[in-house]
Parts: C-alpha cells; structure tokens; sequence
C-alpha cells in the first residue's frame, strides 16, 4: 500500500515523537515557499516535509527549504499524486496537519499510533471518511495458549492493546485450553461472561478473537489448566 521509503519515513517519526520538544518560532506568511516541520528529538534534529503553501501549524517551528534543494521527500510525492482536486487536497491537507499536531504533541502510544496511521493512509490517498473511522487504526494482537513445547501458559503472559483493538488467542500445544476472564480482577462494568469463553479449543490453530473498548487490566486464566498457573494479564489502554 505504502511505498518502502514512505514506511520508513513514517516509521521513523513513529519512532523518533515520544521525547521531543517543539521550538516555537514564527515565521510569518510563507506562502507559496517549501517548509520543512522541525521536531527535535533528543538534542537530535527531525524534519518532516510540508506541502507548498501549507502553513507552519500552531506551535511549531519549521524552516524554509533552500532554492534549489532538489530533494522530495517520498511522502509528499506520494501526496501529490493521491491529492486529485484542490478541494479534496485542502481538506485532506488540514486533517493530515491535524494528524502531525497531535503525533508530535503526544506521548501516548495509542494517541501517537491512531494519528500517524491515519495520516499515513491519507498520504496514501485513502478517503477522510474512512481514516477517521476508529476502526481503520486498529490492531489485533497474537497471544500462544500453550508453549511451543507444550508448557501450560499463555504467550505473552502480558499482553497491551489500545481500546478498540483486538486479541486472537491460537490454541498452540498441551490443549485443550480456553479463555475466562477473573470477575474480580477485570474493569467494573466490564461482562465478564461476554468476553470470555464457554467452550474450549481442542484442535491445534484454533482460534477464539475478542474486541476490547474499555480501558483498564484485565487477568484471565485458562478454566482446565488453572490450577497448574496458567494464567496471564491484559492491559487495555
Ligand atoms: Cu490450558
């Protein structure tokens, strides 16, 4: 979907907006000139490429690119040709500015990754509609029941997820096993009969998948092996 420079553009501003401070310097009206986004990360400079025209957001410092400097980045290439129409181009614009406003200002991981993934599709050209759909951001994580060499537990014993992800549980070996959430150690409010499982998975790769809304742990075990400690946390965040 995305090209492999573009990924790892990305990838590195995932990585690199978890500690920065923001300088804040006015530039003015620069309309019609190349700016380049700076986020310091760590005494370490980042820029990020902005579209011509497209003003330098709200408390952030950014820099004229030098006449001449023939390098694009691929992101914006990529923005170019998924922007057909000067209106679509304006709105996508505002919102994928958004998007960076909030990457760069948050230090939360599920705020972080919502808003660079939604940014990351509208560089790709996917539709406003679809991005801000809480859906189009979320995970699904794998946790093993039972060790590869059939030791009693769930892998990994501590699992993290953003509310609105996932999790699918593969029976791997020792089955059967099953999942059932502790009623006293899941968030109030919570069902813990909805979001656990009545029956048990015999066969190897079978699956049971759950959706999770609610913030907050949740400790679960497996009913037949609960006795030998098979148990495991999951953190919804
Ligand atoms: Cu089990």
């Amino acid at each position: 979907m995305f090209s492999k420079t573009s990924l790892t553009l990305i990838a590195l501003f995932i990585g690199s907006a978890s500690a920065e401070t923001i300088r804040a310097k006015n530039l003015g009206e620069v309309f019609g000139e190349h700016l380049d986004l700076e986020v310091v990360v760590n005494g370490k400079r980042e820029l990020f490429p902005l579209l011509p025209g497209t003003k330098c957001p709200t408390g952030h410092s950014c820099r004229v690119r030098s006449i001449g400097d023939t390098t694009i980045s691929p992101m914006v290439s990529s923005l170019k040709n998924n922007m057909k129409t000067p209106l679509t181009m304006s709105m996508q614009w505002n919102e994928f500015n958004t998007n960076l406003n909030t990457v760069v200002n948050s230090n939360d991981y599920c705020t972080r990754r919502g808003a660079m993934t939604r940014a990351a599709g509208l560089a790709a050209g996917v539709a406003v509609a679809t991005v801000s759909k809480p859906a189009y951001a979320a995970e699904t994580k794998e946790v093993k029941m039972g060790s590869d060499t059939g030791g009693l537990q769930f892998i990994p014993s501590k699992t993290s997820i953003c509310k609105g992800d996932s999790v699918k549980w593969i029976n791997n070996k020792g089955g059967p096993h099953n999942v059932v959430f502790d009623e006293d150690a899941i968030p109030s409010g919570v069902n813990q009969e909805k979001i656990s499982m009545d029956e048990q998975l015999g066969e190897e790769g079978d699956t049971f998948v759950m959706k999770f809304d609610t913030p907050g742990d949740y400790g679960y075990y497996c009913e037949p092996h609960r006795g030998a400690g098979m148990n495991a946390m999951l953190v919804v965040a």
